[in-house]
């Protein structure tokens, strides 16, 4: 929590967004700022994703006037926190299934159900909710505070230990009528503002990979085995030379992806792609680093295990890595493969 404030000094919440007293970056400088970010930690570019990309993106894209001045500014401050609230208990990869509801009552509506694994959860002041109206899934805007929503820590993960991860209640909690996002209808609201998540994540990861690299190369010319530094051994060369090709590989991706976001020209599956990829890219070479580092690896004074351990949660949020092989299978063949 005490890095929120200095991240939003720097503008890095609702960063790529104009206006609202947002920082107004190019989907680049946007992404090259996730990749220091997570090369921290996934569990902060995770909290800059879920602020600027799943809660701030969706007033700004969807919601009315007064919306956007009652919360952009104070949230790229990082005076306001919010969360995104999507996935439930039974329905992942599958959002479409979505058991919250929304009924109108008087002026306002009706919230109930649950939603699971939400980032920022117990400590947003806002979460951006999709439910049901009449069959149709909508976004709404529940506040902190508000009679019948509770957000309870899920406990006991082994991954993004410092992210704040929560399940949302909702029991028969009312909000009022001006908390519905009105710019948006169906699965395409959400799926939306996950195209711009995805996108941080892209060039978020290789920051984590770039972290994992530099450890194991530094690691490896000091650490000898058999009276010669491991980084000596050609098996070890090889394994330094993929790492750093396939970061450059990934992040010549993501910039081409940036730059086609930049132009307005991306497309959903252009992003799958560059997600997908790179989570691999930076998992395996996490795994990679804690395998040159040998019994030090398991420890927490190195960072390669930790990162290791976030990014097996990157691998599945924001869409497995299996959904986005779909998408893009889908962009190639015109046959969905979900059902
Ligand atoms: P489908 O029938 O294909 O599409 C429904 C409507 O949505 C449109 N659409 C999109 N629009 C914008 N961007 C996209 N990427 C879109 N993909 C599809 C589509 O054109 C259609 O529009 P319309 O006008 O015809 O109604 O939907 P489907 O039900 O078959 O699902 C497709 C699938 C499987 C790809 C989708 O459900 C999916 O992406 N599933 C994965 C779910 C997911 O990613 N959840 C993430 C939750 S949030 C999270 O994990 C935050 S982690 C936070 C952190 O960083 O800490
Ligand atoms: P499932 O959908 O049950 O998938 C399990 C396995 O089955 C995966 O390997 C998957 O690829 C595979 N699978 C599923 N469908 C198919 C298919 N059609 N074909 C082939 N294989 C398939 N959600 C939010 O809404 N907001 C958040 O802020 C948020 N933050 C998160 C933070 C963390 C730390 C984590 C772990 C998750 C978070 N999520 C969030 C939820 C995340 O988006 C889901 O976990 C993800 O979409 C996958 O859903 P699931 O876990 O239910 O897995």
């Amino acid at each position: 929590k005490d890095l929120i404030r200095p991240i939003a000094d720097l503008g890095l919440l609702g960063a790529n967004l104009h206006g609202y007293d947002c920082a107004g970056m190019s989907a680049v400088t946007y992404g090259l700022a996730m990749q220091e970010l997570e090369r921290a930690d996934s569990g902060i570019r995770s909290f800059a994703s879920v602020q600027g990309s799943l809660c701030m993106y969706p007033i700004y894209a969807y919601g009315s006037e007064e919306q956007k001045k009652k919360w952009l500014p104070s949230m790229a401050r990082g005076e306001k926190i919010g969360c995104f609230g999507l996935t439930e208990p039974d329905f992942g990869s599958n959002p479409s299934g979505m058991l919250t509801t929304a009924e109108k009552k008087g002026a306002g509506y009706v919230l109930h159900g649950t939603k699971m694994w939400i980032t920022n959860g117990t400590m947003a002041d806002l979460a951006i909710v999709w439910a049901r109206l009449d069959g149709k899934i909508r976004g709404f805007i529940v506040e902190k505070g508000t009679p019948g929503f509770t957000a309870n820590e899920v406990t006991g993960k082994l991954s993004l230990r410092a992210s704040d991860t929560a399940e949302l209640a909702f029991d028969r909690c009312e909000i009022p009528a001006e908390n519905i996002l009105p710019g948006v209808e169906g699965l395409k609201g959400p799926l939306g503002c996950l195209n711009q998540a995805r996108y941080g994540i892209s060039w978020g990861v290789l920051g984590a990979a770039h972290a994992c690299f530099y450890e194991a190369l530094g690691y490896s010319k000091q650490r000898i085995q058999f009276d010669r530094p491991l980084a000596g051994f050609q098996l070890v060369q090889r394994k330094l030379a993929m790492m750093a090709t396939e970061i450059t590989k990934g992040q010549l991706l993501a910039l081409r992806v940036g730059r086609l976001k930049d132009e307005g020209k991306v497309t959903p599956a252009q992003i799958s792609m560059a997600k997908m990829n790179n989570v691999k890219v930076a998992l395996d070479c996490a795994r990679t680093t804690r395998d040159i580092l040998g019994a030090n690896g398991i420890l927490d004074e190195y960072t390669s295990m930790r990162h290791m351990m976030n990014l097996e949660s990157v691998y599945t949020y924001e869409g497995t890595h299996d959904i986005h092989t779909l998408v893009i299978g889908e962009a190639l063949t015109g046959i969905p493969a979900y059902k």
